[in-house]
């Protein structure tokens, strides 16, 4: 396929667009969530590359048309109202998104009739009598084998993988010869590139399968107007209207500016952030329009579990859903993003809701972060350590006052100053494999092992020494300022406040500041300490000196 260039191209993250037929819960603020954490991770390591993030809503479609009608509204106000709710969600949650897009938007129509257009003119789509069955919930037609009777009433029929009701259609449509793309696909889904595609991997397996003994049948893109007017109309054939899915879609290049001519502003998608629920439509239909249009395809698509509740999917259809607003509110943004991105950054299983689960979560925060910034700046404890004439910790262990090898206390600090020392690499690691939940992990477990130490070394004891003492509070102070960029992406208030607390200059907290040559370097049994410490030695001076 045409490539366009990709390198220096702004790094481009997506979620989905969601629908505006009801408030939003906590399923979006997750997906919201984790891509603002993969986005900010992103700037963090390469400051220098601007992110581009869409987020939006999908407005067209018979649900939408129906939630409006029910409300007694005029379709457009209806959106009006719920978009703005979505949007304030992520406002309220600094989710750093640069693009809010609305399907309902002049600029979006616009891309969507160049791509019917683009489409029709390779004739690849065709005008034909189609029957199936359609869900409104789902927005999609199934086929008879994808359908089944309702355990509760034998006289509805119901969509056997997501439990929707369905309705038997038989009408004209326009038709995209989706089963063309088979081939290609199933292609790119065996190639090297292709096989990173999705995660978590189990996803790759599922799309082969799918691709391998489906029938991939041929997609209908349009509704008669007479059944769906909310919409945007096929060109030239006002009495039909687009298939909201075709026409949402469609947002990721809306969102950038398309059609753009010969060069394109950020495509193709480095990221997408999507929920189960939607791969079909993400790694099948997408990807084949892309094909058809001779654009290159996503780099890579992380799909995520459910919240549910009760196990249950928590959905604005069936109505058990968990307000987002009220979270925060509560427990404020941060404490709701650490819970979010630490119980479900693993994507693989779905996890109910729990209030329980998130005052745990806030309490984790405090007595892992609060408490040991708390402890180490104690007055008690810098007075201590105040009298140690004022050096790097290198020069304090080079000058063997603290016997690392045979000195209990020398020996917890060493292995502390060590974890410190590796943990951002590692963390790096897990956040580009996606892992975000492990590299949180690693995170927490690097903030226990000084609590740990703290508490061992017991810098406020007389056994200790000044410069035991001294040692441990640089040694922990150290901890904090790479624990704090790195938990930027998570927690931006809570971990901004901690660099801010610890004098962190704003231009001195990006990953290059912990990993590699500006952070601490161990070596053998001496600690090599660069310029960044110096910072955390100079603040410990100025808080001793204030004492
Ligand atoms: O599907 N747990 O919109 P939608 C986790 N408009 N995530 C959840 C969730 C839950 N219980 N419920 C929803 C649509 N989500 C289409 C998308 S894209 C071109 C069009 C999240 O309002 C998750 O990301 O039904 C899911 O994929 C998305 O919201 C579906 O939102």
């Amino acid at each position: 396929w045409r490539g366009i260039a990709t390198e220096s191209k702004p790094y481009y993250i997506t979620t989905p667009i969601f629908y505006p037929n009801a408030v939003p819960h906590i399923g979006h603020l997750y997906t919201l969530v984790i891509a603002d954490i993969l986005a900010r991770y992103r700037r963090l390591l390469e400051p220098n590359r601007p992110v581009q993030f869409l987020a939006g809503t999908d407005e067209h479609g018979l649900k939408i048309q129906k939630a409006a009608q029910a409300k007694c509204l005029p379709t457009n106000e209806f959106c009006d109202q719920l978009s703005t709710q979505f949007r304030r969600l992520a406002d309220k949650a600094q989710i750093s998104n640069t693009v809010f897009m609305r399907t309902s938007d002049r600029v979006h129509h616009a891309a969507v009739e160049s791509v019917w257009n683009a489409l029709n003119a390779k004739n690849l789509i065709y005008k034909a009598d189609y029957s199936g069955w359609y869900s409104i919930t789902d927005e999609c037609f199934y086929t008879p084998g994808q359908v089944t009777t309702s355990p509760i009433d034998p006289s509805v029929t119901i969509s056997a993988e997501t439990g929707s009701v369905v309705e038997w259609q038989a009408e004209q449509n326009y038709m995209f010869r989706l089963s063309s793309f088979r081939d290609s696909l199933l292609a790119h889904y065996t190639s090297d590139a292709g096989k990173k595609a999705l995660f978590p991997p189990q996803h790759q397996a599922h799309v082969v399968k799918i691709l391998t003994e489906e029938p991939l049948e041929d997609l209908s893109v349009s509704r008669p107007r007479s059944r769906l007017s909310w919409g945007v109309p096929v060109p030239n054939d006002p009495e039909h209207t687009i298939y909201v899915w075709f026409d949402a879609l469609l947002v990721y290049l809306s969102g950038i500016g398309y059609p753009w001519g010969e060069k394109g502003k950020g495509w193709p998608v480095d990221l997408q952030i999507i929920g189960k629920d939607i791969i079909r439509f993400h790694a099948i239909y997408l990807p084949a329009i892309l094909q058809a249009l001779e654009l290159p395809l996503q780099h890579r698509l992380l799909a995520h579990a459910h919240w549910t509740v009760e196990q249950k999917k928590m959905s604005k259809s069936v109505g058990n859903v968990a307000d987002p607003f009220e979270a925060m509110d509560e427990f404020g943004v941060d404490v709701v993003r650490f819970y979010l991105a630490r119980v479900g950054g693993r994507f693989r299983d779905d996890t109910d809701w729990s209030r329980e689960q998130l005052e745990k979560h806030d309490r984790e925060i405090q007595s892992l972060l609060g408490n040991l910034l708390l402890r180490v700046t104690s007055p008690k404890i810098a007075a201590r350590a105040s009298g140690v004439q004022h050096r790097s910790l290198q020069s304090v262990f080079a000058e063997q006052k603290i016997d690392g090898p045979t000195n209990e206390r020398g020996r917890a600090l060493v292995s502390l100053m060590e974890a410190m020392v590796s943990a951002p690499k590692t963390v790096r690691t897990q956040m580009d494999d996606l892992e975000v939940g492990e590299a949180l992990d690693q995170v927490m477990q690097l903030l226990k092992t000084a609590n740990k130490t703290f508490t061992d070394v017991a810098p406020w004891k007389k056994s200790t020494t000044p410069e035991e003492a001294y040692a441990c509070c640089l040694a922990t102070l150290e901890v904090l300022r790479v624990t704090g960029v790195c938990l930027q992406p998570f927690m931006p208030g809570v971990a901004g406040r901690l660099l801010d607390a610890l004098g962190v200059p704003e231009g001195e907290r990006t990953w290059a500041d912990v990993e590699g040559e500006k952070s601490l370097v161990w070596k053998g049994t001496a600690l090599l300490v660069l310029s960044s410490v110096t910072i955390m030695d100079l603040r410990f001076q100025s808080l001793a000196a204030s004492e």
